[in-house]
């Protein structure tokens, strides 16, 4: 196996757990996000067992994600897979009550950093006619809650995004996967709540939640299928949730 993975936002929750779901199976990783000493620490623990190549930038910066990408070192530009994983919730208030730099803090960072990634990886995608673009939307982006507003915008965006990719890129023999987990105990909540540890516990208050190893399962699922099958979208929650407004706190689930 020497198939090569670039995880975005891979220095906590879902990406982390997907760099070391990966790095199991043999992948070689390109892990991203703007925490350079968790990147280091993370590479430094799975150097053992594969290739790793940290880089940091934020996916907001345009100019930074295409230097990060088209100044790759040729043995690590035959990316098989992408994972758009960087995003963020900021606040949980009425539209009218919101901050609009929260706002636009997620759209640059879900909406526009996920374009810009897709856009730099593409044409070497395109070029060896095969790969895989696994997308992080949210069941945020198939129902809208209240107080959700912008985040569940910018995540209805990524599952639009993922559709449209899946169609323009049909061509050229790639797959594009959305993965729309509901709540997931990571680091997701303490910077919604911008490290209010009270207001963030309350969100998985009375059961289990999905943990980010749940979440990279799936996704190492959906990357490992036959050459010819692709999952197009997996709804994927806990036990105790059934949609963005169902939960079962009664503590049985
Ligand atoms: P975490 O907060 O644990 O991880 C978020 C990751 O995104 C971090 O590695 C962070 O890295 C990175 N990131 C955030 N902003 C930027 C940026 N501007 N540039 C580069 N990297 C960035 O959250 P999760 O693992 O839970 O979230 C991962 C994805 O899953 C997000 O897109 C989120 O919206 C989505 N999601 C989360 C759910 C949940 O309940 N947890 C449920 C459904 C979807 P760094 O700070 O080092 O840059
Ligand atoms: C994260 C899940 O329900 O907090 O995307 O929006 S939720």
């Amino acid at each position: 196996m020497n198939k090569t993975v670039l995880i975005t936002g891979a220095t906590s929750g879902f990406g982390e757990a997907c760099a070391r779901q990966f790095a199991a199976g043999g992948y070689r990783l390109i892990i991203t996000g703007r925490r350079k000493e968790r990147l280091e620490a993370l590479k430094q623990e799975l150097e053992a067992h594969t290739d790793v190549l940290p880089l940091v930038f934020d996916v907001q910066d345009k100019e930074a994600v295409f230097a990060a990408i088209n100044s790759l070192p040729d043995t690590w530009t035959a990316i098989d897979i992408l994972i758009n994983n960087a995003g963020l919730a900021l606040g949980r208030d009425h539209f009218q009550d919101a901050s609009l730099d929260d706002w636009e803090t997620m759209l640059d960072t879900n909406v526009k950093g996920l374009l810009y990634v897709s856009r730099a990886v593409v044409p070497l995608m395109i070029a060896r006619q095969q790969g895989h673009i696994i997308n992080l939307g949210s069941i945020a982006g198939k129902e809208v809650y209240e107080k959700g507003n912008v985040y569940c915008a910018s995540k209805y965006a990524v599952d639009a995004i993922s559709k449209s990719q899946r169609i323009d890129l049909l061509q050229h023999r790639i797959k594009v996967t959305a993965i729309h987990p509901g709540a997931a105990d990571t680091e997701f909540s303490r910077v919604r709540f911008k490290g209010d540890m009270t207001q963030a516990a309350k969100i998985y208050e009375g059961y289990t939640p999905l943990r980010a190893e749940d979440v990279a399962d799936a996704i190492y699922y959906c990357a490992n299928l036959p050459e010819h099958v692709c999952i197009n979208e997996v709804n994927i929650t806990c036990l105790a949730q059934a949609n963005s407004f169902y939960y079962n706190r009664s503590g049985n689930a």
